[in-house]
C-alpha cells in the first residue's frame, strides 16, 4: 500500500476522519502523495490530537532491538531530562546511540555546553543506553550535521572491522539510521536537510509544533550505506506541552535564541512564570536568578505574601498562559498541584522545569519552593549552564 510522504501513514480512501485519507481518484495515481491531514497542517496549520499511544509507540520502534541499527536520540536542549524516553534501551537493544541534542540555536552565546554534554552523558548511562556519542545540533540552523555523518560513518566502519569474521559483506553492517525522540524534537526537520540539500527532493516531510505530527515510519535512503528513517515522537506526559493548548504552546515555544531574564530578588519573594509555575524563596541574602525560557513567557515577581491572592484573582487572566479552561480550573484546585522544596546549601544551580525551560539560581542558605501542575517533572542540577 502506498505511504503518505509527509507523515508515513498507510494511505486509504475508505474514511475522510481517519488518517490517512485521500480521495480515491488521487490513489490511483502514481507518485508522491500527501494525506489529507498533511495537506490540512502544510496548508492551513490546522491541529490534530496525537493518535499514536505510548504502548503502540513502544511496539512500533521494538523491531530495532532485534536489528542490526544506528540509534539517533533526538533531544530538545530546552528539556534534556524530557527527552529521555523511559525504557527504551528495552526497545533499541545494543544498537550504538548518538545523542543529537538539538535546537542549539536557541540557547545564548556564551553557555558552556561542556557541563551540558557531560550531564547528558550521565543521564544517558542512568537510562541503560549504549551511548556511543553526544552531538549538539541546529536542525534548523543546520549545525554539525558533518559531524553526525563522520560520526555515522566511523561507527559503521569500526563495526566492521570488529566484525570481520561474522559479516562477509560488510556493507550490510548498520546500514539503518533510526531518528527516534519524543514529539516535537526536530526529527522530521532533521530528516529533512537530508531530502533537500542531499536527494534534491522538494517533497518535504511535514513538520510542525503539534506532538506526533509524524504517524509512522519513513524511510530516506541516501545511499547504500545510509536509509534514514524518520519515527514518530513519544509523548511526553511529564511535560506542560502535553496539556497546554496551541496558543500556549506556541507562546512557551522558543521561537528565536533565549534572551534570559535575569532577577536580583530578596528573600521574601516570589515568582510567576505564566500562572504555570510558582517559585518561592525564602533566604537572607539577595538572590540571583536568570529564566532560560521562550521570550514570550510572561514573568511576574511579587512579594511571597501576596502571591496567594495574585494567583487566585488572576490564573488564567495576568498569569497567562495557561488559557485553557480545564488547565485553569485543574490549576486552580490545590490537589493538582505539587511542591517541590529545594535547599540550596551555596553555589550556582540550574531547575529544568519540563515544556517550560530552565532556571539558573546562584545563592546561599536559600530554601526554594516550587509549585506546578502535579504532572510535570522538575529536576535540579548543580550547573551545568
Ligand atoms: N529553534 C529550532 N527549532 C527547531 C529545530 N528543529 C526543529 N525545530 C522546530 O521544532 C518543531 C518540531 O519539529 P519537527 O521536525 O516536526 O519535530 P518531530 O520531532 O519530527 O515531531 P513529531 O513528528 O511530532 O515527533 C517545529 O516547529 C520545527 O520548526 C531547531 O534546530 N531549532
Ligand atoms: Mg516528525
Amino acid at each position: 500500500m502506498a505511504k503518505c510522504i509527509g507523515c508515513g501513514i498507510t494511505l486509504q480512501s475508505l474514511n475522510q476522519d481517519q488518517p490517512g485519507y485521500v480521495p480515491s481518484t488521487i490513489l490511483v495515481e502514481e507518485g508522491n502523495i500527501y494525506c489529507k491531514r498533511c495537506f490540512n497542517i502544510i496548508h492551513y496549520g490546522k491541529l490534530y490530537d496525537p493518535t499514536i499511544t505510548n504502548k503502540e509507540y513502544y511496539e512500533k520502534i521494538d523491531r530495532i532491538k532485534d536489528e542490526n541499527a544506528i540509534v539517533l536520540l533526538m533531544i530538545d536542549c530546552m528539556d534534556i531530562y524530557g527527552g529521555f524516553i523511559p525504557n527504551l534501551y528495552k526497545h533499541i537493544g545494543n544498537n550504538p546511540v548518538i545523542i543529537l541534542v538539538n535546537k542549539i540555536d536557541l540557547f545564548p552565546k556564551g553557555i558552556s555546553l561542556k557541563l551540558l554534554e557531560a550531564k547528558i552523558k550521565e543521564l544517558a548511562k542512568e537510562n541503560n543506553l549504549a551511548l556511543d556519542s553526544v552531538i549538539m545540533i541546529s536542525s534548523k540552523k543546520k549545525k554539525n550535521i558533518e559531524r553526525i555523518i563522520n560520526k555515522i560513518d566511523f561507527i559503521q566502519e569500526r563495526f566492521d572491522y570488529k566484525n570481520r569474521n561474522v559479516h562477509h559483506n560488510p556493507n550490510k553492517a548498520l546500514t539503518k539510521i533510526y531518528v527516534i525522540g519524543v514529539a516535537s524534537t526536530g526529527k522530521s526537520t532533521f530528516l529533512n536537510i537530508f531530502k533537500k540539500d542531499i536527494m534534491k527532493d522538494d517533497l518535504l516531510i511535514t513538520t510542525s509544533l503539534q506532538m506526533q505530527t509524524t504517524l509512522d515510519f519513513i524511510k530516506i535512503t541516501i545511499d547504500k550505506y545510509h536509509t534514514l528513517i524518520d519515527t514518530p515522537g513519544f509523548i511526553n506526559y511529564h511535560s506542560y506541552q502535553a496539556y497546554l493548548n496551541s496558543h500556549d504552546n506556541e507562546i512557551l515555544n522558543a521561537k528565536n535564541y533565549l534572551k534570559p531574564k535575569t532577577y536580583q530578588l530578596n528573600g521574601d519573594q516570589t515568582i510567576y512564570l505564566g500562572g504555570l509555575v510558582r517559585l518561592d524563596f525564602y533566604s537572607e541574602e539577595k538572590i540571583n536568578v536568570s529564566f532560560y525560557t521562550s521570550n514570550e513567557l510572561y514573568i511576574h515577581r511579587t512579594k511571597r505574601i501576596n502571591a496567594d491572592k495574585l494567583y487566585i484573582d488572576k490564573l488564567g487572566t495576568l498569569l497567562v498562559p495557561p488559557t485553557k479552561e480545564e488547565l485553569i480550573e485543574e490549576l486552580k484546585n490545590p490537589k493538582n498541584l505539587k511542591k517541590v522544596e529545594y535547599n540550596l546549601i551555596e553555589g550556582s544551580y540550574d531547575i529544568f522545569i519540563s515544556g517550560i525551560g530552565f532556571i539558573h539560581i546562584k545563592a546561599k542558605n536559600c530554601k526554594a519552593i516550587i509549585n506546578l501542575y502535579h504532572k510535570i517533572d522538575v529536576n535540579l542540577t548543580e550547573s551545568i549552564i
